[in-house]
């Protein structure tokens, strides 16, 4: 809805004027998965659907929050010094555990009535919840003037969804989430949290990042995320080093000897897209985006055969895409489902798009959704 609605749909449901409005985009990884949290690098970047949520600060403490989702629901209602790691479940856990993790980190926050609205799919490896959680918390960080750094806010949106929501994952989908920019990707560091922009003009170069929607529905607090994140952790510490990302290639012959062969496969995953994300960065920056389309399709690869979080729609939407022309494809986010990417020059995406389509159909799997997306925007106010 746009940004009237929003605010005329705020004051019908709390009866009272919005303070604001605050939009935070979700992400598409161009490259490097589950390699934030073994403090590696990632390539993601912000896409333009968004969730905004409308804002007013209260005279108490207590916290309403409301969804357009649900115009029947009664709001879910918090007192902000009763609530507790953990402690709300549902939707609500990610506006309400991003107030929790900011008084955690010590930063107080006003009583606030929030409603949320969202165009970003839910399920579908977008980072709706980064996208919720970083609505909320530039929201909360204007209103309450804490003054905090963009780098900041994305380890309150990370603590909030590994403490209140319960889901063990990375800061990458924050990071793009906050740091994005038109035109570029978001080049980070896990480890230092330095973040780079990188030049990603889609246009100039006649090309078309298009994701493919299995429709197949994910969630990271089920128990596939976090088995890859402990594999990754039992690998480091057996290998003698404080994470995945202190090893190179060079080490994964000596990795081979020392690690049982599916602890080996996690950790070649992660060690070789770290690879594959510095070899992107030198494309973007030395030549056309064209030439990512071999590192797109080797990390998908290994993500399907290595960290095996691939699953039978997404190897569909990536071998149809290549078969009708993409340059590369590869599943994007944390697997299990969700969706793939295709980069392909722009003539091509009909026949790739109806490839797909009839791929899906013959193996009698949900329609995709398919479109594409452009680098947008990181998160900010919006009305
Ligand atoms: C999910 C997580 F939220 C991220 O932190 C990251 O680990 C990703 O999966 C896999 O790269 O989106």
């Amino acid at each position: 809805m746009n940004s009237a609605a929003l605010a005329a749909a705020f004051a019908e449901r709390f009866g009272t004027e919005p303070d604001g409005l605050w939009s935070a985009p979700g992400r598409v990884n161009v490259i490097g998965e589950h390699t934030d949290y073994n403090a590696g690098f990632v390539l993601p970047f912000a896409i333009k659907h968004s969730t905004t949520v409308a804002a007013a600060v209260r005279r108490d403490r207590t916290v309403r929050v409301s969804s357009t989702f649900a115009p029947d629901d009664e709001p879910v209602e918090a007192d902000l010094d009763l609530l507790t790691e953990g402690g709300v479940h549902g939707w609500a856990a990610y506006p309400l555990g991003v107030l929790w993790a900011m008084e955690q980190s010590g930063h107080r926050c006003p009583g606030l009535d929030l409603l949320v609205d969202s165009n970003v799919p839910v399920g579908a490896g977008l980072s709706s919840s980064a996208a919720l959680e970083c609505a909320v918390a530039v929201a909360v960080t204007d209103l309450a003037q804490t003054g905090m750094s963009r780098r900041e806010l994305a380890g309150i949106g990370q603590l909030a969804e590994n403490r209140m929501v319960g889901a063990p994952t990375g800061i990458m989908d924050q990071s793009a989430s906050l740091l994005g920019k038109p035109g570029h990707a978001v080049f980070l560091d896990c480890r230092s949290g330095e973040a780079r922009l990188v030049p990603l003009d889609l246009e100039a170069a006649g090309l078309e990042l298009l994701v493919i929607d299995t429709r197949v529905s994910h969630s990271h607090s089920t128990g596939g995320y976090a088995a890859r994140r402990r594999s990754c952790e039992l690998g480091a510490e057996q290998m003698g080093v404080p994470a995945l990302r202190d090893l190179t290639v060079g080490d994964l012959g000596r990795a081979a000897d020392v690690l049982e062969e599916e602890t080996f496969r996690r950790v070649r995953h992660v060690v070789t897209e770290n690879a594959r994300v510095e070899a992107a960065v030198e494309v973007l920056t030395g030549s056309s985006p064209a030439a990512l389309g071999p590192l797109l399709v080797a990390s998908h690869a290994s993500m399907r055969d290595d960290f095996e979080i691939s699953c039978p729609e997404l190897d569909t939407a990536v071998e149809a895409a290549l078969a009708a022309g993409a340059l590369g494809a590869r599943m994007t986010g944390g697997g299990f489902g969700g969706s793939a990417i295709a980069l392909a020059r722009v003539s091509d995406v009909p026949a790739i798009r109806s490839a797909v389509e009839q791929a899906f159909a013959s193996a009698d799997f949900r329609a995709p959704g398919i479109f594409s997306v452009l680098p947008g925007a990181g998160a900010g106010r919006a009305g």
